[in-house]
């Protein structure tokens, strides 16, 4: 978009969070009793090669072995899980507690800060046979899940998230069911879904506020994923188009966290919508008063995943028919064939996008503190592409973290760190083994599951070490 771009020569404040992000579930499965989850249900009837791969993985302690200057790690724990097997509270895993113990200790004797994820989409079978995230008796069963993870790990780790990207959780996991469980309730299930996992946030934010943060003093935020959303042309029918799109994939989540209940956009084209395809009430269901004011400002920070951008422009409005949310967004949605591509097809390489959302997250919920907590690109595995020092993963991280720093500087954006997608190749659920977001390469046929840094975690390390972009910066 921009070829004359100089990349940002100002240093990253020194308190800056720089990190690297992984999950539970990507990087190991079956480890110290852990109960079954939604996604072991679908590994498990794959193939016995993909089966066995998945079984036999478990990579992460690398970081501190290599001697990595990161100041903070993301991870995330599992409910289904090392240490509540069952997903209910009432079986504690020593083993699995333990394992998180020593994990955590040994990072903060390395300096480096957890930040971890309550919930990153592994929900527990058992749970999920009784209604999983469609049924509300999960609220309580997720507050008392995640009270138990602030008790046990509370006092050494001081930034949680509730959630990764509940966008995904619902709308792919029981919308259009392209993930775990795979229900496929087009412009339903993830409405209900959202409806629930909302109060659950909210729940666990609660339980935090009132009975740990007087004595752990910690901050609870959640991570919410977003492309941004370019309008086509500056027509004002386009515009409308980008913020649109924006509150319907953001907005649906971020809104009655930050500023109070859907966004309005959203109950009014759902609610038309229904009545005319029939529904006695709106799709979208709602909120009471109270529910409002029991989700709005249960955040302490935001944590946003952002990848890529894409395209989008307005269109006549969708024929009423069978529902989806995509109808009730009404907007046509592309990317540009000559923006760089990568391993993964959603991922193009639009850093100017990065520095668009920021400015537009701070400007629709008040300017709140952030963390990057996802932001990466895919090789397909053959190193050949990440080798020299402008190879197209360190070119990535170079301009998305230059149009970062612009948006601190320019826009005044409260950006107080970034972990990246991801510290090593791993599991990346339905595409399994295809698409590698590692700084780390990952021998997967090894016993010990060699590890190879790949010329962009040079690169990222030099950039932690010097919190310049460039070969030499200046003060701001
Ligand atoms: C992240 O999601 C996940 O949090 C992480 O677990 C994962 O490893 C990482 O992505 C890399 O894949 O198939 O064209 O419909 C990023 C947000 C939203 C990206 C859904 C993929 C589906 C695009 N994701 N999106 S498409």
């Amino acid at each position: 978009q921009d070829d004359d771009y100089v990349v940002n020569n100002k240093y990253f404040p020194d308190k800056f969070m720089f990190g690297c992000a992984t999950a539970s579930y990507q990087g190991a499965w079956d480890e110290d009793g852990k109960g079954q989850n939604i996604w072991d249900n679908l590994t498990h009837t794959l193939s016995r090669t993909a089966y066995r791969k998945i079984r036999t993985m478990e990579t992460w302690p690398c970081y501190v072995k290599e001697n990595w200057v990161l100041t903070t790690i993301g991870f995330s724990i599992s409910w289904s899980g090392k240490y509540l097997p069952t997903g209910f509270p009432y079986k504690i895993n020593e083993a699995g507690v333990q394992y998180y113990r020593n994990f955590i200790k040994e990072l903060k004797d390395n300096g480096i800060e957890p930040l971890v994820t309550i919930f990153h989409w592994d929900t527990p079978q058992g749970l999920h046979e009784v209604g999983g995230w469609l049924s509300e008796f999960i609220v309580d069963y997720y507050a008392e899940y995640a009270r138990i993870v602030f008790q046990l790990f509370g006092d050494d780790v001081k930034y949680w998230l509730t959630f990764n990207e509940p966008k995904q959780t619902c709308q792919q996991g029981y919308g259009s069911g392209e993930k775990a469980p795979f229900v496929q309730s087009h412009g339903l299930g993830e409405y209900i879904c959202t409806h629930i996992l909302l109060k659950a946030h909210a729940k666990a934010w609660h339980i935090y506020d009132d009975e740990f943060r007087p004595t752990q003093n910690g901050l609870v935020g959640i991570t919410i994923d977003t492309p941004w959303f370019e309008p086509n042309t500056t027509s004002d029918e386009d515009l409308e188009a980008s913020e649109r799109q924006l509150q319907f994939e953001f907005g649906w989540y971020a809104n009655p966290i930050f500023n109070g209940d859907y966004p309005e956009i959203m109950k009014t084209r759902i609610a038309n919508r229904s009545a005319l395809e029939g529904f006695q009430t709106s799709r979208l269901p709602e909120f009471t008063q109270e529910e409002i004011d029991f989700i709005n400002g249960t955040f302490d920070y935001l944590g946003l995943n952002h990848y890529s951008t894409y395209m989008v422009s307005a269109m006549p409005e969708p024929e009423i028919g069978d529902p989806s949310w995509e109808k009730d967004t009404g907007i046509a949605v592309f990317q540009d064939p000559s923006w760089e591509g990568s391993a993964s097809d959603w991922v193009k390489v639009t850093p100017w996008g990065m520095r668009k959302i920021l400015k537009w997250v701070k400007e629709t919920y008040n300017n709140p503190a952030i963390i990057i907590t996802e932001n990466g690109i895919s090789d397909n595995g053959t190193l050949s592409e990440d080798l020299d020092d402008e190879s197209f993963r360190s070119h990535y991280y170079k301009y998305y973290l230059s149009y970062l720093r612009d948006a601190m500087i320019e826009d005044g954006v409260n950006v107080f760190g970034y972990t990246v997608w991801s510290l090593m190749d791993n599991f990346e659920w339905t595409r399994g083994y295809t698409e590698k977001f590692g700084l780390y390469q990952v021998d997967f046929s090894s016993g010990n599951r060699t590890r190879t840094p790949k010329k962009s975690a040079t690169y990222y390390s030099k950039v932690i070490s010097t919190r310049c972009l460039v070969d030499t910066c200046e003060e701001e």
